[in-house]
């Protein structure tokens, strides 16, 4: 069990630490080597150039960028133990995890420290270790309430729990166990029901990423690690500005841009139609053989009904130009707004035909517990979550992760 760390998962962390240091070694080694083979090369260049009196200097060079902004190894402390664990848990062998993957678990961990502080914690006083009772339910279904699981999944995992109870002795242990794989399944539901596990660009067309919610719920930032994630694992990858109604959006997308180093196509001026923005990123795409084109939409129109318009012509004009286009429209939502953010889900999901959820800003809300409500109550699979406003905090989501996280004991 990873919630309780026994000897042998110690020592199975701390070789996965000393493995990892030692990459980090070789990593700095082969950086330094790097930047001596960088220093000869400038001095040749500028012997060069001390030959060729007119050229003109060489514009800087960024491409180090392309390793993305370097994650440190930290200490060997409880954090990295718990990420190791939930990685071999997943049948990770230990010279097959990176330090990326252990950062982006503990922030995990640590970004949904308070919906655990409302929730697990008390949870885990209250069970002890002692069998669990009747009570004991009650006091869960109120937890679950509280920490925005929603109604819905609330009761399917007290009534499983119930139903157990009856047959059996719970232990406290054992009940854990038990909700959390109740939890897996409900998240992991609309999941299995899309045929798709982990949503990736369909090689060979051109898919097409509509991102969508209300204002600033996430999405021009959400598509910008989009745009990083998808540059890295070598997608042709491209961005339209079709949030068109927010005069900074096409500004904000372009640092987003630079910083994945992914073009974006955007109409500069006043009150361009969204979906021409799109007809023209279309045609980019064309020429240049992209395989995904990412969309960040308006989150404030007038009123919702010419929202929804607009999302509608703009995947009119997509139909229209690329009928074998694999259309996704990724709803953002953000955790820190709990119910309000599922209520906006349904709306959403009602007028948008929408495929799946992101969840963003998992980090410091109480109300993680809501991604349980978007897929119980709003049946969307949720694709991607975003914990931090770095390039990097955003990675395709996993139900099991997600849930060690949720119910980490300490
Ligand atoms: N802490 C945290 N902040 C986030 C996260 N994602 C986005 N933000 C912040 O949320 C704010 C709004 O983000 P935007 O990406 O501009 O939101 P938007 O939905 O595009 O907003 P509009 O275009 O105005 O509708 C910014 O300050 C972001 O840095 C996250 O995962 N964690
Ligand atoms: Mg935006």
């Amino acid at each position: 069990m990873i919630t309780n760390e026994s000897d042998s998962s110690r020592e199975w962390a701390s070789q996965a630490y000393a493995l990892l240091k030692q990459k980090q070694e070789l990593k700095k080694q082969e950086a330094q080597l790097k930047e001596e083979k960088l220093k000869e090369d400038q001095i040749k260049k500028e012997k060069l150039k001390e030959n060729q009196s007119k050229q003109i200097f060489d514009k800087q060079d960024f491409s180090d960028f392309q390793d993305g902004p370097e994650v440190k190894l930290g200490e060997f402390d409880d954090d990295f133990t718990w990420s190791a664990m939930v990685l071999a848990a997943q049948g990770k062998k230990v010279n097959e995890i990176s330090i990326d993957e252990i950062d982006w678990l503990s922030k995990l961990r640590r970004g949904l420290e308070e919906t655990r502080k409302g929730f697990v914690s008390e949870l885990l006083d209250k069970l002890g270790d002692d069998p669990l009772t009747p009570e004991s339910l009650d006091d869960l279904e109120t937890l679950l309430i509280r920490a925005d699981v929603g109604i819905d999944s609330t009761d399917k995992v007290i009534n499983s729990l119930r139903k157990k109870l009856n047959e059996e002795v719970v232990g406290g242990e054992e009940g854990i166990r038990f909700l959390k794989n109740e939890l897996r399944a409900i998240i992991e539901k609309p999941i299995i029901n899309s045929g798709t596990n982990i949503l990736v660009p369909q090689k060979g067309k051109l898919n097409v990423w509509l991102i969508v919610g209300v204002n600033g719920v996430g999405k021009t930032t959400t598509l910008g690690k989009l745009a990083y994630l998808s540059s890295k694992s070598n997608y042709q990858t491209l961005i339209a500005a079709a949030d068109t109604f927010r005069a900074a959006a096409v500004e904000q997308l372009k640092v987003w841009g630079d910083r994945s180093k992914v073009d974006v196509i955007s109409n500069q001026s006043k009150n361009a139609d969204p979906a021409a923005v799109v007809f023209d990123a279309i045609n980019a795409a064309h020429k240049r053989k992209s395989d995904l084109l990412l969309v960040d939409t308006a989150g404030r129109l007038q009123n919702k009904n010419n929202l929804m318009d607009e999302l509608s012509k703009i995947k009119k004009i997509i139909d229209k130009k690329v009928p074998d286009a694999i259309i996704e429209s990724l709803l953002v939502l953000d955790a820190s707004q709990g119910q309000n953010g599922l209520k906006q889900a349904k709306s959403f999901a009602k007028s948008a035909n929408l495929s799946g959820a992101i969840i963003t800003k998992l980090d410091g809300t109480s109300r993680g517990g809501v991604s349980l409500a978007v897929s119980a109550e709003v049946n969307l699979p949720i694709r991607f979550i975003g914990a931090g406003e770095g390039i990097k905090d955003l990675r395709p989501f996993n139900s099991f992760e997600f849930v060690e996280a949720l119910l980490a004991d300490r």
